[in-house]
């Protein structure tokens, strides 16, 4: 069973992470798929057939390099954006140049992708932002990496109002806390190595499922709002968070 064979995917962070699982997923079920990252993907997590290019996101050169590498027959059909960093700091702890790192990796990075990846959707196309619930609410101290996912949910609306008449539909997934390198090293931070399971048990423990996710899980959706079955969604956003935005954090 193929379902996706004849598509042509790109996705930009897809080394790691959601990125990784979404890779792996559109290509278990037969499309044809592009990472573009800074790092290769370790073998022993993607599966085969995989093509990898090394990209960094700040450079316009090389997302177009990247999506030019992912286009076949003159055709692109979905870009996936999972490429993304966290910072943490208030505004008065956070530099502006750090301000601009998490903007560039985390939504400036989607804008060059799209920008690259739009005119080669000939046939029509799918996009998925990977945001996070963080653009709805967040914690203390992510001033920068919220205002990127923000950021990143405006720029679906946009891109969703002015591709429709290409046949390109946008819309983006907002997960909760997942178990990617990118949490387990925010945790790392915060608490140091030996407790990082701990603190994702207690993170999980926020989420009306009572755990983080799994790649896998976000994937999935990322899936179905590319592929034809969703032909009928776009320009919306998808909360991937295990009921953790359903809740009001105050008690009767
Ligand atoms: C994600 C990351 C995680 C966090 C989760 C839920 O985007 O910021 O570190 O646990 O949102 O707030």
């Amino acid at each position: 069973m193929e379902p996706y064979s004849g598509k042509s995917a790109i996705v930009f962070g897809g080394s790691s992470g959601i990125g990784l699982s979404t890779a792996n997923l559109l290509r278990r079920r037969g499309a044809r798929v592009t990472i573009a990252d800074l790092n290769p993907p370790a073998t022993k997590d993607s599966i085969d057939g995989i093509s990898w290019i090394c990209c960094d996101v700040r450079e316009q050169q090389q997302v177009e390099a990247a999506v030019q590498a992912a286009t076949t027959e003159d055709s692109l059909h979905w870009l996936v954006y999972s490429a993304g960093i966290q910072h943490y700091g208030t505004v008065i702890k956070t530099s502006a140049d750090e301000y601009d790192l998490v903007q560039a990796v985390n939504a400036r990075g989607a804008f060059l992708a799209a920008k690259a990846s739009i005119p080669q959707m000939r046939q029509g196309g799918a996009i998925v932002l990977v945001s996070s619930v963080q653009a709805l609410a967040c914690q203390e101290g992510v001033a920068a990496y919220a205002a990127s996912k923000g950021t990143l949910e405006a720029l679906t609306r946009a891109m969703a109002v002015d591709h429709a008449g290409d046949n390109v539909r946008v819309n983006s997934v907002m997960p909760g806390t997942v178990d990617t390198p990118m949490v387990r090293s925010s945790a790392n931070s915060l608490r140091g190595n030996g407790l990082v399971e701990q603190v994702l048990e207690e993170w999980g423990k926020s989420h009306l499922i009572q755990r983080v996710a799994q790649p896998e899980e976000v994937a999935q959706v990322i899936a179905f709002l590319l592929s034809d079955e969703a032909s009928f969604l776009t320009g919306s956003s998808y909360r991937v968070d295990g009921g953790l935005l359903a809740q009001l954090p105050v008690r009767l």
